[in-house]
């Protein structure tokens, strides 16, 4: 094998150059310049008589042919893009409640209640009465329950909202008229109401992005639950992040994507066919990592290292040494299969919604999934035979990490210092100014951006300034690659009183060393877990969520799932950095919407900073502003 040492993956470019391979950042350079038009919003192709065009210096046309001006083409491209994201994360959850159903039912071949304590307790958030029933019985009612939120007619608001935020916050989202019903009527709503000739009032356009949005933060919160009980609900694992993973000696699998019922069977069958791969001559047997947001999911329940986020998921397929690439929905690049067909790599797509021309299709339904499943790793043994070892390239180095920060697992660790009020060492340091406050970041990466390099510098600044570190999605990965997940990371670039609090945690957690400064808290829907962290913190101190000194950031922002997101996030009071401006700055009164207006409406808001220091900054201010509204200006650093 060619050795590399090069941890940024840089090897591996240069690889791609020399091979005549284009790689995303290849086609980005070839793609500009980027359409400005398009960049500002203010292009619209919702009809025929188009495409239409608004000038943004105002000397051409400031109207489209029907008279839409630019205000209603940038909300209503906008609100599309919302109305995806809510599509691909909500749809993600109803196919984890209908397995759940199947589970229930006893029809399910592949998958089983795994966890039967959350199973309990989300049945008794939904108000479901367990006396006297069995676990199955339960189950259904919680799949139904969860299943009438897409399917609701009835005017009350989706079970998964009015149940996972503060009352107070609940009202006033009612009150704005932006609670929704019914999920995928919040989706059909959008689509209705952008088609042409229908709502030509911006305002009236984001109110209903707004709750559309709420829809796909009720999505998750179905996924992010569901998924626990039938896999497990995620506690603290070790595990290593980066290209380094991938094995030299090893029938490398990859699994890439978003939805855990694909990525759990693969890992399941592995182990009954570790000797089919020793015998094809890999003395390491079969080697699973992820990618994307379904290696989050693994990593999170299975300890499975990570070997990419979005941004370099082809580079896996480089390094000449991996034998697959499992992938299901969503973020999925189609290039990886010209880029596999240059390689022995074989490229499984496993969804009938997500198929790539040039990729092997064997769709995993529940009661094939397991026979398919090892079909897949079958023929990557098979593919291993194939490898040119020449082409081989790993780049060396990769990452401890300690992943697995659900809710519950944090309060689990928390009780440990205190049994009855589990929340309160966490409060407590708050209040003391121990922890100024807490962050958490999100999103993706964005090829217009120095991968992870937003993230990594803004978390060194936050850190410094004793703030904490919650992250999902290809940010967690960002931070998993670039070393800010381990005990080291807290030594290294915490602040003296969050050193403090971050060692004693993880004493009282067995590790013998400091937790992350940065907890990884799963996958993008995985989002629910921080909002349940911060609801609970705020039922405890009987306010509403935009009074904790909490802000989110998505500093490599890049789909319209997290477009969706963001939206949501700024819907439930907690203001929202974004580090690449969306495509509304065609349109002066919906960018003042977004980044003031909705301040007023729902306390939340969007700010806009593509410089990693400056948004540090302005996150710190925020914050500490926030501090002294409630009260705890405290600069003390009081013992713990
Ligand atoms: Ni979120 Fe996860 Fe990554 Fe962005 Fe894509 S994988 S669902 S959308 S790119 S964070
Ligand atoms: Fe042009 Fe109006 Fe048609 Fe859009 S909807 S393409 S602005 S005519």
């Amino acid at each position: 094998m060619n050795k590399c040492s090069n941890a940024s993956n840089q090897c591996l470019i240069n690889k791609a150059q020399e091979e005549k391979i284009d790689l995303v950042w290849d086609r980005y350079e070839k793609m500009k310049p980027l359409c400005g038009f398009g960049e500002k919003g203010i292009c619209c192709r919702i009809c025929m008589k188009g495409p239409c065009r608004i000038d943004p210096f105002g000397n051409g046309p400031q109207e489209g042919i029907c008279g839409a001006n630019a205000d209603t083409i940038v909300a209503r491209n906008l609100v599309r893009m919302m109305a995806s994201g809510t599509a691909a994360h909500s749809l993600h959850g109803k196919e984890i409640a209908k397995t759940l159903l199947h589970v229930a039912q006893k029809t399910s071949k592949s998958y089983q209640i795994k966890d039967a304590e959350k199973l309990m307790n989300i049945a008794k958030k939904m108000n479901i009465d367990i006396e006297g029933k069995d676990l199955y019985q339960i189950a259904e009612e919680v799949a139904y329950g969860s299943l009438t939120d897409y399917s609701r007619i009835e005017e009350e608001p989706c079970t998964w909202l009015s149940n996972s935020i503060p009352k107070k916050r609940l009202d006033k989202l009612r009150d704005l008229g932006v609670t929704l019903n019914n999920i995928e009527s919040s989706v059909t709503d959008i689509m209705s109401r952008t088609h042409l000739g229908t709502d030509a009032d911006p305002v009236n356009l984001l109110l209903a992005g707004l709750r559309c949005s709420l829809g796909d933060y009720t999505g998750m919160q179905i996924s992010t639950n569901l998924s626990d009980v039938l896999f497990g609900t995620p506690e603290p694992v070790i595990s290593e992040a980066n290209l380094g993973v991938i094995k030299e000696d090893a029938v490398n699998i990859a699994v890439h994507g978003h939805n855990p019922l694909l990525s759990e069977i693969i890992v399941d069958v592995v182990d009954e066919m570790q000797e089919e791969a020793i015998k094809a001559g890999a003395a390491a047997g079969i080697n699973i990592v992820g990618v994307c947001c379904t290696g989050n999911e693994v990593l999170l329940r299975r300890g499975i290292p990570m070997a990419s986020n979005y941004l370099s998921q082809e580079l896996t397929i480089l390094t000449g040494a991996l034998e697959a690439m499992v992938v299901d929905v969503q973020c999925i690049m189609p290039s990886l299969s010209k880029i596999a067909s240059c390689y022995h790599t074989k490229l499984f797509t496993t969804m009938p919604d997500a198929k790539i021309p040039g990729a092997t299709h064997l769709e995993l339904h529940d009661e094939h999934a397991k026979e398919n499943a090892r079909e897949i790793v079958k023929q990557s043994i098979e593919a291993y035979k194939r490898r040119d070892t020449g082409k081989v390239l790993i780049p060396e180095g990769k990452n401890k990490i300690i992943a697995g920060f659900s809710t519950e697992s944090i309060v689990g660790l928390l009780s440990k210092i205190n049994k009855e009020k589990p929340l309160s060492p966490i409060i407590d340091n708050i209040v003391n100014g121990n922890i100024r406050g807490v962050v958490l970041f999100a999103g993706c990466n964005n090829v217009k951006i120095t991968q992870d390099h937003n993230f990594v510098t803004m978390a060194k600044e936050l850190l410094a300034n004793n703030i904490l570190i919650l992250a999902t999605g290809c940010g967690a990965g960002a931070f998993a690659q670039n070393a800010l997940m381990n005990s080291e990371a807290t030594n290294r670039y915490a602040g003296e009183s969050l050193k403090a609090v971050l060692t004693l945690l993880g004493n009282e957690a067995g590790l013998e060393a400091p937790l992350p400064p940065v907890l990884h808290m799963g996958s993008c829907v995985d989002n629910s877990r921080g909002v349940d962290l911060a609801v609970s913190l705020a039922n405890e101190l009987d306010i509403d969520l935009h009074q904790l000194p909490l802000v989110a950031s998505a500093p490599e922002v890049m789909s319209e799932k997290a477009i969706a997101i963001g939206t949501w996030v700024a819907g439930l009071g907690v203001p929202l950095h974004i580090g690449v401006m969306p495509p509304v700055e065609g349109s002066p009164l919906v960018t003042d919407v977004l980044t003031s207006g909705l301040k007023d409406i729902v306390d939340g808001y969007f700010i806009v900073e593509k410089e990693p220091e400056k948004a540090a900054a302005k996150l710190i201010q925020v914050i500490e502003e926030k501090r002294a509204a409630l009260k705890i200006t405290s600069t003390i650093e009081e013992g713990i």
